[in-house]
C-alpha cells in the first residue's frame, strides 16, 4: 500500500526589495548603474498530495491549463477572470506547467505572479507571490487612471536614469505591488549598448517614480587567480562582472552556466577535441574549490582551470579589443555584432589536453576559423601541476592569436613563420603576459621570472628572468648572433620591448585600469605601440622593421611623442639607430634623440632622415637574409617550435 499523503510547504527566499533612493542627482546615478527600485513580494511554494485517485489520466494540455487555473482562482481567493494565464508548456515527464498573474479591472498586476503544475490532471505542485502566507491582506486596487503619458513617463525616465529608451519593445501599462500598495504604471524598456545596461521600468503613471524594475544584464563573478596573480599559490579571488561591455555586450558565458561563449570554448575534451567537461556555474556565478594536494585530474581541479582559462581568454579579448584587436581586425568571437569581419572565431581551449605534456600550444588560422589553445598539464612536481592556472602561460599562448592575426592582416596566418619574426612571436607572448600581470610595486631593475609554478622552479622556463638591469639579463641585439630557437629569439625581443615600457613607465607613471587605452599612463601606452606596431610591420618581420613599426605606431597614435623613449630603449640593448639585420649591437640614437633641445624644424628635417633610414633597412633586410640563404644550406625557415600550420609552443624541446 502506498503512503498516502505528504506535505511540504517552502518559503522561497529569493525575494529582495530594494527601497527607491531619494532623487539626488548621485541617487540617479546609482540607479542608472543598476540600483533601480525592485519589489517583489514573498513568494509561497507548496507540494499539492496526489488525491489516490487512479482513475486519472493524462490530460490535453488545454485542460491541464483550466485545472490550473481554477485550482488557483480557488486557493488565492480570486473572483472568475482574476487569474490570467501567461505561458505554458509540457515538459518530457507530462507534466504542464502553467504561469500567470493577477489582474484587475482587466490589467495585470506586474508583480502578483503565480503558477501550478499539473500532471495526470492534477495539481502537483503550485506556487504565488500573493494572496497567501503574508500577503494574505488584499490591497486596495487603484482605478485604471493616468495623469502622466506614456510618453511622458519614458521622458522623465530617461532623463532620471541617463539611458535612452529602447524602443524596440512596446509600452504596455501594469499594476505594480509596490510594497506600500498597488499602483496603475507604465511599462518599457531602456538600453544602452556601449555601457551594457538593459532594464524593463515600471513607471507610476500619476507620479512619474520608478516604482519598480528589472534588470536584464547578467550578474557574473568567477573565483579565479586574478590578474595581476599570476599562480593559484597566490591565492582565488572571486572577480565580480569583469566583463568590458564594448569588447563583450554580450557578457562573456553565454548561458550564464557553462564555461562558453561569443569569445571562448573552455572546455576538457577528447584527443579529437570534442568537449567532455565544461566548466560549470549558476546564474554567471562560477565558483571553484581547488586543492594544492590532489592531482589536476580531479573533477575540482578540472573545474578551476576551466573557469580559470575562461577568465584569461576573456580578460584578454576585452583588454586587447580596446588597442585595436577589434572584429574588423580579425579577432576571437562567434558573433560580430556587424562589426565587420569574420565570426565563429572563438579560441577553442582545452583544458588539461591529453596530447601532450609540460608544455602548452595554440594554433592560429584566418579569421573566421576558430583557433585551438592546448593547454598540458605539467609532469615535474607530484602532484603534477596545470598550466591553466598559471596566467602567463594562456597570456602568452592567447597573445599568439594576437600577434598572428594582427601581423599582415587577419586573412592570412602565415606572416610569423621566418625564425625571427617566429622569435618575435615568442617575445610577444611572454610581454603581453607581462603587462597583464605587472603590479603598480614593480620596478624596472627587479627580475620577474615567467613560469616559476609549473616547474616548482623560481627560475622560470627562460634562461634569465625578465629585467631591466643588464646584470640580472644581459641580453642583447647581439645575442642573436648566437640564438637560433624562437623562444630564445624571443627572450631578447622581451628586453628590447621590456626597456621601451619602463622608460615609459618611469615617466608618465603606470595604471591599473588596462581597459582604458587612451590612458597616458606609461603601460598603457606602451601596449598601445606595440598592439600598433603588430598592424603596422610587414609580414614575417626583422627585429629592425617590428622596432620601426613602433615608432610608426608612436606617431599615428601619439604624434611621435614618445620617439626618443623608444629609441633609448632599443639602443641600451644594441639596436640603436644605426643597428642592421647582421646583429651588431650599435648604441646609438638619431640625432633629434642625442642632443637636448629640439626645434621643430630639426626635428621635420630628422624625421625624413628616419624614412629614409627605414626604407634602407628594409632593403638592407632583404638583401642580407637572401645572402644568408644562399651561404648556409642549415638554417631552417621554419622556427623550432611553430610549425607550418602556425602552431606555436610555450616551451621549447616539445614536439607540436
Ligand atoms: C475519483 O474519480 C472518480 C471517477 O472519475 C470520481 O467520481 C471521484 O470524484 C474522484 N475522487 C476524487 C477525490 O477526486
Ligand atoms: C592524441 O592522442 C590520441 C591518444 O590519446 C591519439 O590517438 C591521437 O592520434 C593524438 N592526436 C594527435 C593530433 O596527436
Ligand atoms: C617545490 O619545491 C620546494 C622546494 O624545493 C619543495 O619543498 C616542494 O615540495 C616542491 N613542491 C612540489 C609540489 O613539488
Ligand atoms: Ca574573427
Ligand atoms: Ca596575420
Ligand atoms: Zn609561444
Amino acid at each position: 500500500m502506498r503512503a498516502s499523503f505528504t506535505l511540504a510547504l517552502t518559503l522561497a527566499s529569493a525575494a529582495t526589495t530594494v527601497l527607491a533612493a531619494p532623487a539626488t542627482s548621485d541617487a540617479l546615478q546609482r540607479r542608472a548603474a543598476g540600483k533601480l527600485p525592485f519589489f517583489f513580494p514573498e513568494s509561497v511554494y507548496e507540494n499539492v498530495a496526489p488525491s489516490g485517485n487512479a482513475s486519472f489520466g493524462k490530460v490535453s494540455e488545454a485542460k491541464a491549463v483550466q485545472i490550473a487555473t481554477d485550482f488557483l482562482t480557488a486557493k488565492l481567493g480570486l473572483a472568475a477572470g482574476e487569474f490570467k494565464v501567461y505561458n505554458s508548456f509540457t515538459d518530457a515527464s507530462g507534466t504542464t506547467h502553467v504561469y500567470g498573474a493577477q489582474q484587475a479591472n482587466g490589467v495585470r498586476i506586474a508583480n502578483h505572479q503565480a503558477a501550478a503544475h499539473v500532471q495526470n490532471g492534477q495539481v502537483v505542485s503550485f506556487s504565488s507571490s500573493f494572496n497567501t502566507g503574508a500577503s494574505l491582506v488584499k490591497p486596495r486596487i487603484p482605478p485604471v487612471q493616468a495623469k502622466l503619458t506614456v510618453d511622458e513617463a519614458i521622458a522623465k525616465a530617461v532623463k532620471d536614469t541617463g539611458i535612452p529608451h529602447h524602443k524596440d519593445f512596446a509600452a504596455v501599462s501594469e499594476y505594480v505591488n509596490t510594497g506600500n500598495g498597488i499602483v496603475f504604471a507604465h511599462k518599457f524598456q531602456l538600453r544602452d549598448s556601449s555601457k551594457g545596461q538593459w532594464v524593463q521600468v515600471w513607471v507610476d503613471a500619476n507620479t512619474g517614480e520608478i516604482v519598480h524594475s528589472a534588470d536584464f544584464v547578467k550578474k557574473s563573478s568567477y573565483k579565479v587567480v586574478a590578474v595581476p596573480n599570476t599562480n593559484p599559490l597566490q591565492g582565488f579571488t572571486t572577480v565580480s562582472n569583469p566583463e568590458d561591455a564594448t569588447a563583450s555586450p554580450n557578457g562573456w558565458s553565454t548561458s550564464g552556466t557553462t564555461t562558453n561563449g561569443n569569445n571562448a570554448d573552455v572546455a576538457k575534451r577528447t584527443a579529437s577535441e570534442d568537449p567532455v567537461t565544461y566548466g560549470t556555474g549558476s546564474g554567471g556565478v562560477f565558483t571553484s574549490s581547488w586543492s594544492s594536494s590532489s592531482a589536476p585530474s580531479t573533477s575540482a581541479n578540472v573545474q578551476t582551470t576551466a573557469v580559470n582559462l575562461f577568465y584569461i581568454a576573456n580578460v584578454l579579448h576585452d583588454i586587447s579589443y580596446q588597442y585595436g584587436f577589434t572584429e574588423a581586425a580579425g579577432n576571437f568571437q562567434v558573433d560580430n555584432f556587424g562589426k565587420g569581419g569574420q565570426g565563429n572565431d572563438a579560441v577553442t581551449v582545452s583544458v588539461q589536453d591529453p596530447n601532450g605534456t609540460d608544455n602548452a600550444d595554440f594554433s592560429t588560422p584566418a579569421d573566421g576559423q576558430a583557433p585551438l589553445m592546448r593547454m598540458f598539464v605539467f609532469t615535474q612536481t607530484t602532484p603534477n601541476r596545470d598550466g591553466g592556472l598559471e596566467n602567463p602561460i594562456p597570456l602568452h599562448e592567447y597573445t599568439h592569436g594576437i600577434s598572428n592575426r594582427l601581423t599582415g592582416g587577419s586573412a592570412t596566418g602565415q606572416c610569423l613563420e621566418t625564425t625571427e619574426s617566429g622569435g618575435m612571436g615568442e617575445g610577444w607572448s611572454d610581454f603581453v603576459a607581462l603587462v597583464v600581470t605587472a603590479k603598480s610595486t614593480d620596478t624596472g631593475t627587479q627580475a620577474i621570472p615567467v613560469g616559476t609554478y609549473v616547474e616548482n622552479n623560481t627560475a622560470g622556463i627562460r634562461s634569465y628572468p625578465y629585467s631591466t638591469s643588464l646584470t640580472t639579463n644581459p641580453l642583447k641585439y647581439s645575442s642573436l648572433a648566437s640564438r637560433n630557437e624562437v623562444h630564445d629569439i624571443g627572450e631578447v625581443w622581451v628586453e628590447l620591448l621590456w626597456e621601451v615600457y619602463w622608460n615609459l613607465v618611469n615617466k608618465y607613471g603606470f595604471s591599473t585600469n588596462l581597459y582604458d587605452a587612451k590612458s597616458t599612463a606609461g603601460n598603457v601606452v606602451a601596449l598601445q605601440l606595440v598592439i600598433g606596431g603588430m598592424m603596422a610591420q610587414p609580414c614575417n618581420p626583422t627585429i629592425i622593421q617590428a622596432r620601426d613599426a613602433i615608432l610608426t605606431a608612436d606617431q599615428t597614435y601619439y604624434g611621435g611623442k614618445n620617439k626618443c623613449d623608444i629609441w633609448a630603449g632599443f639602443a641600451k640593448r644594441g639596436a640603436g639607430f644605426s643597428a642592421t639585420t647582421t646583429k651588431t649591437d650599435k648604441f646609438d640614437l638619431p640625432a633629434e634623440c642625442s642632443g637636448t633641445a629640439t626645434t621643430t624644424k630639426a626635428a621635420r628635417t630628422t624625421k625624413a632622415a628616419t624614412t629614409t633610414k627605414a626604407a634602407t633597412t628594409t632593403k638592407a633586410a632583404r638583401t642580407t637574409k637572401a645572402a644568408t640563404t644562399t651561404k648556409s644550406p642549415t638554417p631552417s625557415p621554419t622556427p623550432a617550435s611553430c610549425d607550418p600550420n602556425n602552431i606555436c609552443c610555450i616551451y621549447f624541446g616539445f614536439d607540436c
